[in-house]
């Protein structure tokens, strides 16, 4: 068994590992990461998590729902650290993760990773207080500034292959073709939507087209075809000074989060029943509307944003004519907010041998001005899996007394 192996098995017992070998981690993950792009390039099927917080037994939950790496392709959209009592244990387990399966798991940055707000938010002091040291602080620090800042789904298929269902469950078999499916802990169908039928008359592939355009070959939207479109995933949301998905491929992001432009908003960002942009009350970021939402996603031939950073009582929430969704992973947030939390399955696009349309989201995009008519993107096929907080474990649980241990050692 290799040294890295040895750690996995450590962390998944919730167990910290010596020092020497968090620093060779690091390094060995700034590695992998600096060849990443800003905007990661992932192909469906995947697994999207939101916010973990360090709440490591419920990361437990979450791969127990989801299944494990590397059987399960999954996508975290970031704030791995603060606020719960094993940022370390979970933000390494899922950094040994990646750096021993790298293309079955993407790790992209919250506004949490950031040394700012991990010293205000708990994870300076929980390093702090397991090591006598700020040492691997300093070491996660220094791969949070080569995270990625989002990731592009494609080959995401349009329709989901029902889950088998009890008939004692009094849940209507479907005829139609399945547009999302919400699964329960107890693995039981909660609910079922069948893909919403476009119109007579209007067009199905977003409506206008540029004149640039013609030169791509015509997109299939027959009876056959099961292509979702390309999901773009991020912490936060957009930014007014990002009008194209390629814009966030030229940041220069290898660095400490900053207060404000680009890469701050899509970190920072929220969606809001607004019109238009508005100022965030997080005093980072901005908040963006309906509009703001639909027009990105028509120009950038995107069907649906997925993103985190914001607690959802019932794990996710999709807003503007599913649009954009909110996928919140962390159960009972904090350990008193009551929430359940959810993940979200993208799965393959078969129709096509299982081949991927690369330029989605890509090149050739419908760069014309929104039409008139709604824009009916062929939605990717959605199955969100709910599950609630692990049993607490009463010798994991350090309670208040390690915080004031720290602070009575601060004092003295
Ligand atoms: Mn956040």
């Amino acid at each position: 068994m290799s040294d890295l192996d040895k750690a996995i098995t450590e962390l998944r017992a919730c167990r910290i590992i010596p020092e020497t070998q968090i620093r060779e981690i690091c390094h060995k993950a700034r590695e992998l990461l600096i060849e990443e792009a800003n905007v990661v390039q992932v192909d469906a099927p995947v697994t999207i998590c939101g916010d973990i917080h360090g709440q490591f037994h419920d990361l437990m939950e979450l791969f127990r729902v989801g299944g494990d790496v590397p059987d399960t392709n999954y996508l975290f959209m970031g704030d791995f650290v603060d606020r719960g009592f094993y940022s370390l244990e979970s933000f390494m387990l899922l950094l040994c993760l990646k750096v021993r399966y790298p293309d079955r798991i993407t790790l992209i940055r919250g506004n949490h990773e950031s040394r700012q707000i991990t010293t205000v938010y708990g994870f300076y002091d929980e390093c702090h207080r397991k090591y006598g040291s700020a040492n691997v602080w300093r070491y996660c620090c220094d791969v949070f500034d080569y995270l990625a800042l989002g990731a592009l789904v494609l080959g995401v298929g349009a329709t989901l292959e029902p889950t088998e269902i009890d008939p004692s469950q009094g849940i209507d078999p479907v005829d139609d073709e399945l547009e999302v499916e919400i699964i329960d802990c107890n693995k039981r169908v909660r609910e079922r939507h069948p893909r919403r039928r476009p119109r007579p008359g209007l067009r199905r592939d977003g409506g206008g087209s540029s004149p640039g355009s013609s030169s791509s070959p015509p997109t299939k939207r027959g009876g056959n075809d099961n292509s979702g479109g390309a999901v773009l995933c991020v912490h936060g949301g957009l930014s007014p000074l990002i009008e194209f998905v390629d814009k966030i491929r030229l940041i220069d992001r290898k660095q400490e989060v900053p207060h404000e432009g680009s890469m701050c908003d899509l970190l920072w960002s929220d969606p809001d029943d607004i019109d238009g942009w508005g100022l965030s009350p997080r005093g980072a970021g901005f908040l963006f509307g309906s509009d703001i939402v639909k027009r990105f996603n028509h120009i950038n031939n995107l069907s649906l944003i997925a993103r985190a950073h914001q607690l959802v009582m019932e794990g996710h929430k999709e807003m503007f004519d599913s649009q954009i969704v909110t996928v919140w992973s962390a159960p009972n947030y904090c350990y008193r907010c009551g929430n359940v939390a959810s993940i979200l399955e993208l799965y393959e696009d078969t129709s096509n041998g299982g081949v991927v349309q690369r330029n989605n989201g890509d090149v050739n995009r419908n760069i014309a001005a929104v039409s008139n008519s709604t824009p009916l993107m062929q939605g990717p096929a959605r199955r969100y899996r709910v599950f609630e907080a692990a049993p607490q474990d009463p010798r994991g649980m350090p309670a208040k007394k390690p915080v004031a241990d720290y602070f009575l050692v601060k004092l003295s």
